[in-house]
């Protein structure tokens, strides 16, 4: 019998449109001798419909929301949990969103409810990872090295504001970084080179979040490292990326930014076996399952800072996270795909071994 894939897709989130797109190419690798596939998109103002199957022949991301009026077929989240996520037989959800409605613990949960497994990280290692001031204390508490960093409450910011200017200045100085605590993207992040400009960053970040960090510049490399697996977790070779400068894009005739990804990232042998171990430390730190992307700096003394763990990395073919896979070991995406959805699998059946009463 072939297994039931829920692709959740979309969602009440500002990277819907990179949920649409990350939905496009996992739908296209899908064997669909092995897979059914169900896919569900969850619109911008939170309605889950179920567009039913959708050809691979030509499939787009206007294909894949271009139902004529989703609002005559949206069901409630109950209708489609009780109905279609109810068919009887194997099945396995895979999430593919973003942000404060998916990527948080929130979806994870109600696939916990359903007692259906689900690819990615479980409710506790998403919501930890989506809060970057409770990540940062986890991974404090491990004894993983970070660049210096500041919690600051919206209330403490109100009642007296010029204690925090001074107090960031003396503890991180400039340049810093103020981000609102638990956005996913870049949004609301604010460089400050002085008080002024950490006077309007910091308003900036409030209208996104309750809660910021502050986070101090390191100069330096941009590492990244793939980890994939449950309880034995496995680290990929390091990527870079690297920022370019700005160069002159004859093209578009805009001044342009180009990123390019280099992987396995110039380092010894040494430096690479030592960011391996240190991401799968700071994965375990966090109780992560299923996969994340660990993200260092590292600066010209060749110091490692831990910057952040993506508990739902970039996930398109051209994504560092898959392509840092396929250069390790050859790991195809579709390949990836089969091994993350066996992660989720083996999570759940060891979970109903579980004993729930004396
Ligand atoms: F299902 C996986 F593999 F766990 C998974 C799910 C989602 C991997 C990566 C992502 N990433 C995203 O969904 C996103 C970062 C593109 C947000 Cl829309």
């Amino acid at each position: 019998m072939k297994t039931k894939l829920y692709v959740l897709y979309g969602g009440k989130s500002v990277e819907h449109e990179v949920s649409l797109k990350t939905a496009v190419t996992v739908l296209l690798s899908i064997d669909e001798s092995r897979f059914e596939v169900y896919p569900v998109y969850i619109t911008r103002d939170g309605l889950w419909c179920t567009p039913g199957r959708l050809a691979k022949e030509g499939l787009t991301v206007e294909r894949l929301i271009a139902r004529p009026s989703y609002r005559d077929t949206a069901s409630s989240i109950g209708e489609i949990l009780s109905g279609v996520m109810a068919l009887p037989g194997p099945k396995v959800v895979m999430p593919l969103l973003h942000g404060s409605n998916g990527e948080d613990g929130t979806v994870q949960g109600l696939m916990e409810l359903l007692n259906v497994p689900y690819v990615g990280n479980g409710v506790l290692a998403s919501a930890l990872a989506l809060d970057k001031a409770m990540s940062k204390e986890i991974l404090a508490q491990a004894g993983i090295r970070q660049t210096d960093y500041r919690v600051c409450r919206f209330d403490e910011w109100s009642s007296d504001g010029m204690a925090v200017v001074r107090d960031v200045e003396a503890r991180i100085g400039y340049p810093c970084y103020v981000k609102p605590a638990s956005l996913g993207s870049s949004i609301g992040i604010s460089r400050c080179t002085n008080r002024g400009e950490l006077r309007a960053g910091i308003q900036e970040a409030f209208a996104y979040d309750k809660k910021l960090v502050f986070e101090r510049e390191v100069a330096g490399r941009e590492i990244q490292v793939a980890v994939i697996g449950n309880e034995r977790p496995l680290a990929s070779l390091p990527g870079e990326f690297i920022h370019d400068r700005a160069f002159f894009d004859y093209e578009s005739k805009y001044m342009d930014k180009r990123l390019t990804m280099s992987i396995p990232a110039e380092l010894s042998a040494g430096l690479t076996e030592r960011i391996r171990e240190l991401a799968v430390r700071a994965y375990r730190a966090h109780g992560c399952e299923g996969l994340a992307r660990v993200d260092f700096f590292l600066d010209g003394e060749g110091e490692l800072f831990l910057n952040e763990i993506n508990a739902l990395p970039g996930f398109t073919n051209f994504s560092m996270y898959p392509v840092m896979w396929e250069r390790t070991d050859g790991t195809s995406y579709a390949a990836l795909i089969e091994q993350l959805i066996g992660h989720a699998v083996a999570r759940h059946e060891d979970k109903q071994t579980i004993r729930y009463s004396r």
